[in-house]
């Protein structure tokens, strides 16, 4: 009985370092996030000792280059490190993504060298948390509408606006945010908690990504200081370039969510028994498990190729969408099936598959909605938009 399915040997694909990276995750995920998580997500609260462990685990920003505190690994080896931590919890992955593609990938990619100097190898550490501030109360998926604006007062810059559903708010050190200047191109900015004018409440009474801080960023005459200002990058581009990077470890990521419920689900029924006989002896227990199979495997080869693609800088935006899409429906569907294999144990937190099953939908909303990616793929293969 194989728990962690590789029915293609996609193992033969990748490289030792690749596996050792993978195995390092699991050990962590194993030992320290499994025999708890289950408490913190019923109590919804954030298991804040992760921060710096997974700064230790080399789990924020994996990709980013040695000399800024990263680990200088390659993109298969980030989407492997969010598979294990998503084996664990949507939420721990969700700080892993936000930490690492981001913040510190647009720092990295168009901040300042002072910037990239005085943030990364904090966060990377997991000396300092950081959050992403896109989605505003009247402009989810179409960010391109946002009305956070800075207005340029020659020494500073003037921040006003809010933001809405963000990761990490309430306990982010900075946040990198997104705002409109008075030409209506949009600009990045790093926000430092304690900035006067800023605030960051939490969103209460989440049924989704309990052990996960969600909140607001509101900015009420925020003065931003110049060299705040994220130097080269303008344009709605720039979050969308940091979208691709997180929806790329997403589609990975619920990879590991699927094989949580499936190898959870596999087992139960093999041990559980009715009629005299284990229900993995029924065929409709078997048709659900070698569906569940099939799907993952797809899922497995689409996020192998997609590294690849990565690795050389060649995956597309839009196979990053089809990706994301595919992969997060296909763990919702997994998650559904191998609950109804557990019956009424199926609803217990003794098993992770309901967790991971309220998680996944807020994953199929964030990042971009199953809708939207649709759209996406419908608009490369007509060339036609079909959002407005
Ligand atoms: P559109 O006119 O298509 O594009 C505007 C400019 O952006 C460029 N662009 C991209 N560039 C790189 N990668 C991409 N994926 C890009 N998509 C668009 C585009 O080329 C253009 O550039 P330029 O130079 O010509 O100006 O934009 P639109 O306003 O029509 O909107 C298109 C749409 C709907 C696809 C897009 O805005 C979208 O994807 N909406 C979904 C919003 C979203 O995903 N929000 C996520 C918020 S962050 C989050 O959820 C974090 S969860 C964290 C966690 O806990 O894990
Ligand atoms: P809406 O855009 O209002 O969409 C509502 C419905 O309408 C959806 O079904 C959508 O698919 C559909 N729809 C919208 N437009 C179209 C169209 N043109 N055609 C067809 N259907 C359409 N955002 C951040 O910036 N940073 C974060 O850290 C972050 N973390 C999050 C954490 C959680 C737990 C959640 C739930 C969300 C988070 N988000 C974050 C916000 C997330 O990105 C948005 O919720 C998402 O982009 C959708 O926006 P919305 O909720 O406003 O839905």
């Amino acid at each position: 009985m194989k728990l962690t399915p590789d029915y293609f040997q996609i193992d033969d694909l990748l490289s030792e370092e690749h596996k050792l990276v993978r195995q390092s995750v699991r050990d962590w995920v194993d030992s320290r996030l499994k025999p708890v998580i289950d408490d913190y997500s019923q109590r919804h609260e954030f298991p804040s000792f992760i921060v710096k462990e997974l700064g230790k685990l080399g789990a924020f920003g994996p990709y980013i280059p040695e000399e800024y505190g990263g680990a200088g690994l390659d993109h298969t080896s980030y989407g492997l490190i969010m598979q294990e931590l998503e084996r664990g919890d949507s939420s721990i992955r969700s700080v892993a993504s936000v930490q690492s593609s981001l913040v510190m990938y647009p720092i990295y990619t168009f901040g300042s060298e002072n910037q990239k100097k005085k943030y990364l190898p904090q966060l990377a550490a997991g000396e300092m948390l950081g959050a992403f501030g896109l989605t505003e109360p009247n402009h989810g998926s179409d960010p391109g509408s946002m009305e956070t604006k800075i207005i340029d007062k020659g020494d500073y810059y003037l921040l006003n606006g809010a933001k809405m559903w963000i990761t990490n708010s309430p306990i982010a050190d900075i946040a990198v945010v997104w705002a409109k200047d008075e030409e209506g191109i949009v600009r990045g900015l790093i926000i430092e908690k304690g900035m006067e004018g800023f605030t960051a409440p939490e969103t209460h009474n989440k049924w989704s990504l309990r052990a996960s801080v969600t909140g607001e960023l509101v900015f009420d005459n925020v003065k931003i200081p110049k060299e705040n200002i994220l130097p080269n990058i303008q344009g709605l581009k720039g979050p969308m370039m940091c979208l691709n990077s997180a929806r790329y470890g997403i589609a990975w990521g619920v990879v590991g969510a699927a094989i949580d419920c499936y190898s959870t689900a596999l087992q139960y029924s093999l041990e559980r028994k009715q009629f005299d006989k284990p229900i993995a002896s029924f065929q409709l227990q078997q048709k659900k498990l070698a569906e569940i199979v099939t799907e993952i495997t797809k899922a497995q080869l689409v996020v192998w190729r997609l590294g690849t693609l990565r690795d050389k800088d060649q995956a597309k935006p839009t196979q990053i969408s089809m990706a994301k899409r595919n992969n997060v429906e296909m763990a919702l569907n997994v998650a559904r099936e191998s609950r109804q294999i557990l019956g009424a144990m199926g609803i217990s937190g003794d098993f992770p598959i309901m967790r991971h099953m309220m998680n996944l939908e807020s994953v199929v909303t964030y990042e971009g909605t199953h809708d939207v990616h649709l759209l996406i793929t419908g608009l490369d293969i007509t060339g036609i938009p079909a959002f407005k």
